[in-house]
């Protein structure tokens, strides 16, 4: 499946689209700023952190599990309109075309139709949406309408309306768990309609029925030159996670609506116009191109350089939209607020395919994540003791802090997400040397998450230090043991850890850390995924149905020798000064053909690691599949949102693949790998304050 050009155009700084479009539209197009996010045309926005609770009901229950489900809701929007010209609603006239227009020097998406009216007239609508990536809680959105016959006049109404997702959800575990029982109108109005809304703003406070979080929303109109431009803002309170003693969580106190309907009035009563909110978006854009922008030169050139740099420069803008405004607030969820698959919740994504990005392109707000992570360490100490381990265990996937994952197969027994965000702890303070941050967050997350292996790891009988019953990143093996990303991941964790803890501590993290056993196959010649994958059955080669999790019960996938995700071949990227060309050559080798990409998290570590080990095509392949992961729908989910991960692995993929980088052993080292076709990489890494400009070109590249 590849990008249909009659439908998207290649522009190398622009995504556009002709035809009436569709939910795979309402994601491409998506406009966000990491607090505020909006989907184009669908009703649907979403505000970072603003979730419903309800509860999980398992089948058959047990001690520890987790009990209250998490889902991003969306918030009311104020985007939707029913424009009249003459009386007419031209939303039910016949549509002649449409053109969508998302430029990424601009931050807007512009959708332009024109309508046809019962005489044969032609009338144009215009809208547009904008969420700022210079102020938090703001978004813009405009109509204009051109063409209106003489004497017609034109009446352009829209109002605040929370949205009601349908009913039935699919047997699919990627999209969003919606709350079973007591319906999913899940907004109570808090004050009385026009009650807020003086001086033209409109506003309204809006509160979730169980998580009990509360949103103020409202917007302010304006009419210049013949459009209507409407601002609106959006105000919540950021909720502070607090662990409770023996587990569960106390994450919200009803916030009362007043403050936030100040917030949000006193946000719209000094609103921008639309002109000034463009072009500080436009200079915010100018600013982000200058240290993010990744530049691809084929040798061939063309239109295949242009649809290159197109994916590549959409990609990014993903991650900007994601990341620009995310003080206060949560983290960054699978879907940035691109859509609510995967519920809204936030995984190990954040810290191993978005932190890189952040870190060597915008290190204040890499730390923001982290500070995150910082937060909810108190959830996570509660949930270790709820696992009977010392230190903490952060949730497999969650928006407040509290473990979110009903299936603990793929979810809890996952503990390496302790170590992946140790590792981005690690990487930011060599990339940063931000010893403050240390100091007052960052060496805490090492210290607990080193304790957790500690406690959760053993000595076996051969002297060596093993982790049993777990899930590495690969799920479609579960509950192992001694999965050698696990395994590999926790030493580093325990030797990060040792400047930070106590002295007693430090000499014991010190030999697990020298006694940890990693799992090597002397007759297959490559390190075994974990102590049993190896003698496993090969998946039947017949059987081409994908993705697998969708055709199979797990315990068919679990008991083959087949791989949803990178696994070993993830730690050889980020643990790759601890192993020999040689060893990474024989494990891509083997591992690559058994991988099956059913995670989009997989193609660009895949591209990487091929990248360095001398199967220059199998990475541009692998790098082909993750740069068009939704812009090709390759996945066939993108309606649900744009896969960020992938969206980080597609910089991941360019830089550390092509271009080389490592900083896993403490030092930020480049040794391009050019591909072939490609005459020059250009990008910019920020390290240690300063900006580092990058043009490997092929001659020089070593090809
Ligand atoms: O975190 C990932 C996981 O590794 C694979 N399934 C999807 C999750 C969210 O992207």
């Amino acid at each position: 499946m590849s990008v249909d050009r009659s439908r998207f155009p290649a522009d190398e700084w622009a995504l556009i689209e002709h035809g009436a479009g569709d939910e795979l539209s309402q994601t491409l197009f998506a406009v966000a700023n990491g607090t505020v996010g909006l989907r184009p045309g669908s009703g649907q926005a979403f505000v970072n952190g603003f979730h419903e609770t309800f509860r999980i009901h398992h089948a058959e229950t047990a001690y520890g599990l987790a009990r209250v489900g998490q889902v991003i809701w969306p918030v009311p929007d104020a985007t939707v309109f029913q424009v009249r010209c003459g009386g007419l609603d031209l939303g039910e006239c016949p549509l002649v075309s449409r053109v969508r227009r998302l430029d990424f020097r601009l931050g807007e998406t512009v959708q332009t139709d024109v309508r046809q009216l019962p005489d044969g007239a032609h009338v144009t609508v215009v809208q547009t949406w904008l969420v700022s990536l210079a102020r938090p809680g703001m978004a813009l959105t405009t109509v204009a309408v051109t063409g209106v016959p003489a004497g017609a006049a034109v009446a352009i109404e829209g109002e605040l309306r929370p949205y009601q997702p349908a009913e039935g959800a699919a047997d699919d575990p990627r999209r969003a768990d919606l709350p079973l029982g007591g319906g999913l109108d899940r907004l109570d109005r808090l004050d009385r309609p026009g009650e807020a809304g003086t001086g033209g703003i409109t506003m309204g406070a809006y509160r979730c029925r169980n998580s009990r979080l509360t949103v103020a929303a409202g917007y302010l109109d304006r009419v210049s030159e013949g459009a209507l431009e409407r601002v609106i803002a959006y105000a919540t309170t950021p909720f502070e996670p607090v662990g409770l003693p023996g587990g569960g969580l106390d994450v919200v106190t009803d916030q009362h609506p007043a403050p936030l309907l100040a917030a949000c009035r006193a946000e719209l009563a000094g609103a921008p116009s639309a002109a000034e909110l463009r072009d500080e978006q436009a200079a915010w854009l100018v600013g982000f191109w200058d240290r993010a922008d990744v530049r691809v030169q084929l040798e061939a050139g063309g239109q295949a350089q242009v649809g290159l740099q197109q994916a590549i420069r959409w990609e990014l803008f993903q991650l900007a939209q994601a990341g620009a405004q995310l003080g206060g607030f949560g983290g960054i969820p699978a879907k940035g607020l691109s859509g609510w698959g995967y519920s809204g919740h936030c995984f190990w994504d954040q810290e191993l395919y978005i932190l890189p990005f952040l870190i060597y392109t915008d290190p204040a707000r890499a730390r923001q994540v982290l500070e995150f992570r910082h937060r909810m360490l108190p959830a996570a100490r509660a949930r270790a003791a709820e696992l009977e381990l010392r230190g903490a265990l952060y949730p497999w996937r969650t928006i407040n802090g509290e473990e979110a994952s009903a299936y603990f197969p793929a979810g809890t027994a996952q503990y390496h997400i302790d170590a992946g965000v140790a590792y981005a702890v690690q990487q930011y303070y060599t990339v940063t040397g931000d010893a403050e941050f240390m100091a007052q967050a960052g060496g805490e997350i090492l210290v607990e998450t080193a304790r957790m292996w500690a406690d959760l790891g053993f000595w076996g009988d051969d002297g060596l230090f093993h982790i049993h019953t777990v899930t590495g990143p690969d799920e479609y093996s579960a509950i192992v043991d001694d999965n050698f990303y696990t395994n590999a991941m926790a030493r580093h964790n325990l030797l990060a850890a040792a400047p930070w803890g106590t002295e007693a501590e430090v000499a014991e993290w010190r030999s697990m850390a020298a006694g940890m056993y990693l799992g090597y196959d002397a007759v297959v010649g490559v390190h075994a995924q974990d102590s049993q994958f190896l003698r496993r059955e090969p998946w039947p080669a017949a059987d081409t149905r994908r993705p697998l999790l969708l055709h199979h019960h797990p315990l068919v996938i679990y008991r083959h020798q087949v791989v949803k995700q990178a696994d070993v071949v993830l730690a050889l990227h980020l643990l790759g000064h601890e192993f020999s060309l040689a060893d990474k050559r024989a494990d891509f080798d083997y591992y690559d053909p058994l991988t099956t990409g059913d995670s989009t998290l997989s193609a660009a570590t895949q591209a990487i690691v091929a990248a360095e080990v001398g199967r220059s095509q199998s990475a541009l392949e692998h790098f082909a599949e993750a740069l068009f992961v939704d812009l090709a729908d390759r996945h066939g989910n993108t309606a649900d949102g744009v896969h960020l991960a992938s969206a980080g692995g597609v910089w991941l993929a360019l830089v550390a693949g092509f271009g080389g980088l490592r900083d896993g052993g403490g030092e930020v080292v480049l040794e391009p790998h050019l591909p072939p076709g490609w005459a020059a990489l250009e990008f910019s890494l920020q390290v240690g304050g300063e900006l580092r400009r990058y043009c490997f070109k092929a001659e020089a590249a070593g090809r």
